[in-house]
């Protein structure tokens, strides 16, 4: 059976392939699994048959003949278990590679979001000009840890894993700040994953889509 997923019928970043479907898009890509997306609009995401695949009526859903997901890290981690080419064999490295992906979404995405949040939902506010250097420093710890961390490596743990396609698709969201220029070792990581051919396919694939629904 093909899954399939959902996606912004047109998504609010332009086609950048910022939102959660293309890190979908991009695992289902690495392992070769073909794939069909179920476009839908900002109110289809609230109506009762949505909900009933992701009760927070959001994207990205995944189904598979009776099995629905949601949340782009279990859906992730389905794709990955399910395939080769996103999990080592070694269990202790596949351990290592679960981890970066519960690192990406756990402890870099949310002062990432955070910051996106105060930028854009709150930008009018009184209080946004003398919160933001708190809320930019939190994201630049982060990036400092995991610069440190990551150093001279291609990749996180070994080879490229889930963990690095996440943890990207985590940083891609920073590329427009400015804020990877400080640490070059994770702008190249960013590159160097963005240039992969699996993730081209599922960018390419997010672009035709919003410009068809433009
Ligand atoms: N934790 C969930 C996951 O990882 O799957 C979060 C899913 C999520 O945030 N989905 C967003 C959504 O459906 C789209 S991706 N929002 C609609 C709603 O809540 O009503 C987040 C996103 C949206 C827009 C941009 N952008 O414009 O740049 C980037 C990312």
């Amino acid at each position: 059976m093909t899954p399939i997923i959902t996606a912004f019928e047109r998504s609010p970043d332009g086609g950048r392939g910022l939102a959660r479907d293309t890190r979908v898009r991009w695992a289902l890509e690495e392992v070769g699994q073909d794939y069909e997306v179920r476009f839908l609009s900002f109110q289809a995401l609230k109506e009762p048959a949505h909900l009933m695949l992701n009760p927070f009526g959001q994207i990205p859903t995944y189904e598979d003949g009776d099995l629905t997901l949601f949340e782009s890290g279990a859906i992730i981690l389905h794709i990955a278990e399910g395939k080769l080419g996103l999990l080592p064999d070694d269990r202790q490295a596949r351990a290592r590679a679960i981890t970066w992906m519960f690192a990406a979404l756990n402890s870099v995405e949310p002062p990432i979001l955070e910051l996106a949040n105060a930028k854009l939902l709150e930008g009018d506010k009184s209080w946004t000009p003398a919160r933001l250097p708190q809320v930019e420093n939190r994201v630049k710890d982060r990036l400092a840890q995991v610069s440190t961390y990551l150093g001279e490596k291609d990749w996180l743990d070994g080879s490229f894993s889930a963990g690095d396609l996440m943890m990207a698709s985590v940083l891609l969201r920073l590329k427009s700040s400015g804020l990877l220029d400080g640490y070059p070792n994770l702008a190249a990581y960013v590159a160097r994953a963005e240039a992969r051919p699996a993730y081209q396919r599922a960018f390419a694939a997010q672009l035709a889509a919003f410009m068809q629904g433009s």
